[in-house]
């Protein structure tokens, strides 16, 4: 392929507020005009943003429908209820179900959890695991990472006597499932006011919650308060890996876990620092996305996401080692199976002048893994630079993987083809969905066509954004040190860029 057409988007510096945030904050003017270029222009702003700090974060009592669950999560410990949490088979679920497994055992309540197969089950609640879950003598469901969509099996858990509570960070349906409480910063009169947090990011602001309501209630008196800033490590995890914007408390959890994570004493997290060769490395938001996260991944992705789970509940180092060296040997086999059908793809798009001309991949076979397609989905989006969809057949049925590109909001895409797909999902970047073999060239067409509604030729030519231009004499390791405070870099806070045009070769 050839190399793609880029646009350099240099912005503007802005004098005036340059020289403010470097006055107040005494920082250096590039680092100023950087921050101005996140949005981010008065000197409160900027100092929380350069400082983060655990005090800054929210109240999770912000949080609608917060007080509703915490008095039914309380009622639960202290009648010793039976509790199920139900996650997710990626990262941002199985952090979500460790937290608050780990907490709720350290206050001596009956919980234990479910995390659906991705293969035979899928994403979200099914009847046959509530029947399961049910037959348990379970009375209170706690979702973490799905849920929201889930409005009949909901409705089926809340008729058999099983309170459900929804903790959620994905778009929120237009009819909302009638479960006993929903935590989802997304949802009509929620106050909260941070919207992007991840799956994870809502399961640890229910255990400050708890934390706080059960010291109000004299709980912690003869007991160990738990130390929440040791379960950064799992936090950090979990929203590096679901790609959510790296900014408000989400920059605070990733600031603080990576420090967590570096010092762990975790069971699982030491023995799958030592399998991904990373024993003593100071842990990096990039280590984190490609050597810890697809590891943890990889149990949900060729078998069952249960191992994942155990390996980061566990307090026994040699499980979590048996755990952690099945978790590598997975990883290893799912880069082959991925890498296969990267080719294989790529041999579709490029052999094809039809498809090489549209706006859109949209992609199906009965030979593809379903649980790969979302990480090729990926490549091929960014490569090709299109909104991509990955459909792995079986029986007729198609799973599918959908993949956005800046500019296009991917959720209200697939709404536009609801007609023609059995179910969907997920959120502006990413999303799932499930679609009759029959109706694929249907949505091809309408897809295609909705994309080019909604984009111009330009968006097709990815940005690069450029923070400033500067002169070879500023680049020094002293200015490169000046930038390591805007760290850790991820979604919306990009590692800054910068160009030097007037060059001249003596
Ligand atoms: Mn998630």
């Amino acid at each position: 392929m050839q190399m793609m057409k880029k646009r350099w988007c240099i912005k503007e510096p802005d004098e005036g507020t340059q020289r403010l945030l470097s006055q107040e904050l005494g920082i250096s003017t590039i680092v100023a005009q950087v921050l101005i270029n996140r949005e981010i222009k008065d000197a409160l702003q900027a100092h929380q943003f350069l400082f983060p700090s655990l005090s800054h974060l929210h109240s999770p009592l912000m949080m609608k429908n917060m007080e509703k669950a915490l008095e039914r999560i309380i009622k639960a410990i202290f009648e010793n209820e039976k509790i199920i949490i139900y996650g997710d088979y990626d990262v941002d679920g199985i952090t979500s179900v460790a937290v608050l497994i780990t907490f709720l055992r350290e206050v001596n309540a009956d919980v234990s959890y479910y995390i659906p197969h991705r293969l035979s089950e899928g994403y979200g609640l099914n009847s046959e695991a509530l029947e399961k879950i049910s037959s348990l003598g379970t009375k209170l469901l706690i979702t973490v990472d799905c849920g929201i969509m889930d409005f009949q099996e909901i409705t089926f858990a809340q008729r058999n006597g099983i309170d459900v509570i929804i903790t959620d960070h994905h778009e929120i349906p237009d009819v909302l499932p009638p479960a006993y409480a929903i935590l989802n910063p997304k949802q009509k009169g929620c106050n909260f006011p941070f919207k992007s947090l991840a799956g994870v990011g809502i399961a640890f602001n229910l255990i400050i919650a708890l934390r706080t309501k059960l010291r109000d209630m004299g709980f912690w008196n003869n007991q160990k308060v738990p130390n929440l800033k040791e379960y950064l490590d799992l936090v950090a995890l979990g929203t590096i890996a679901d790609i959510v914007p790296l900014t408000d408390e989400n920059r605070i959890f990733v600031k603080f876990g990576l420090e967590e994570l570096t010092n762990s004493s975790r069971p699982g997290i030491v023995a799958l620092k030592k399998v991904s060769g990373l024993k003593d490395a100071v842990i990096t938001p990039g280590m984190v996305g490609f050597r810890l996260a697809p590891r943890i991944n990889a149990a949900g992705r060729l078998s069952k996401g249960d191992d994942s789970a155990r390996l980061l509940i566990t307090k026994d180092l040699k499980e979590a080692e048996d755990i952690a060296s099945v978790l590598d040997l997975e990883n290893t086999q799912r880069q082959q199976i991925e890498n296969c059908i990267i080719e294989e793809a790529k041999g579709l798009v490029e052999n094809n002048e039809g498809l090489l001309s549209r706006k859109t991949i949209i992609l199906a076979s009965p030979d593809w893994h379903p649980g790969v397609i979302g990480i090729v989905a990926s490549r091929l989006a960014e490569e090709y630079y299109k909104p991509t969809v990955m459909i792995s057949l079986d029986g007729g049925i198609g799973k599918g993987s959908a993949r956005s590109i800046e500019g296009f909001h991917l959720y209200e895409g697939l709404q536009g083809c609801a007609d023609l797909l059995k179910g969907f999902g997920g959120h502006k970047y990413a999303a799932g969905l499930t679609i009759d073999g029959k109706n694929i060239p249907g949505f091809q067409n309408l897809f295609e066509e909705i994309v080019k509604k909604t984009l111009s030729e330009e968006d097709f030519i990815p940005r690069i954004r450029i923070d400033a231009q500067i002169t070879l004499r500023e680049l020094t390791e002293e200015f490169l040190g000046k930038l390591e405070i805007l760290s850790p870099f991820g979604p919306s806070n990009p590692e800054p860029t910068f160009c030097s045009s007037v060059l001249s070769i003596s």
